[in-house]
């Protein structure tokens, strides 16, 4: 038997897993409660209860991890903007900024990652798992009011 066949097997077992998991799957509760830097309200808020945003400081994005892509692989903020990051797939990732700014660590299957923008710039970042995932985020400075 060749060597690496058998993980290349699961590695395909999975993206196949991963393609027909249901869009609306809910979050498990200790998923959510395992993120690295959780917002405080969503620590606490139950399973599949919508996400409290930043009351008043910016908008919220998500960013997929499906099917070993990040979704959207291209995504502009604002300075205070939070952007969620959100593991579809059925085997963990990370969302890395390639400069080491900035780490979700390990987010097991189902798990989140929230960040929030705090200075413009323009970032690539990737899965340090799986370096092929890779994808842009741009953070512009806030409009002056
Ligand atoms: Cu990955």
């Amino acid at each position: 038997m060749i060597p690496g066949t058998g993980s290349l097997l699961a590695l395909l077992a999975a993206l196949l897993a991963g393609a027909v998991a249901p869009a609306d799957a809910p979050l498990r509760a200790e998923t959510i409660a395992s993120a690295h830097m959780p917002l405080l309200a969503e620590a606490v808020a139950p399973p599949g209860a919508p996400l409290p945003g930043l009351a008043g400081h910016g908008t919220r994005h998500v960013v997929e991890m499906r099917a070993f892509a990040f979704a959207p692989a291209e995504l502009e903020v604002e300075v205070g903007d939070t952007v969620v990051w959100l593991n579809r797939d059925p085997v963990p990732h990370t969302a890395s900024d390639s400069l080491g700014a900035w780490d979700s660590g390990t987010l097991a299957a189902g798990a989140r990652w929230t960040w929030v923008a705090r200075a413009p710039g323009r970032v690539s970042y990737l899965c340090a798992l799986h370096p092929a995932m890779r994808a842009v985020l741009t953070v512009r400075a806030r409009p002056a009011p």
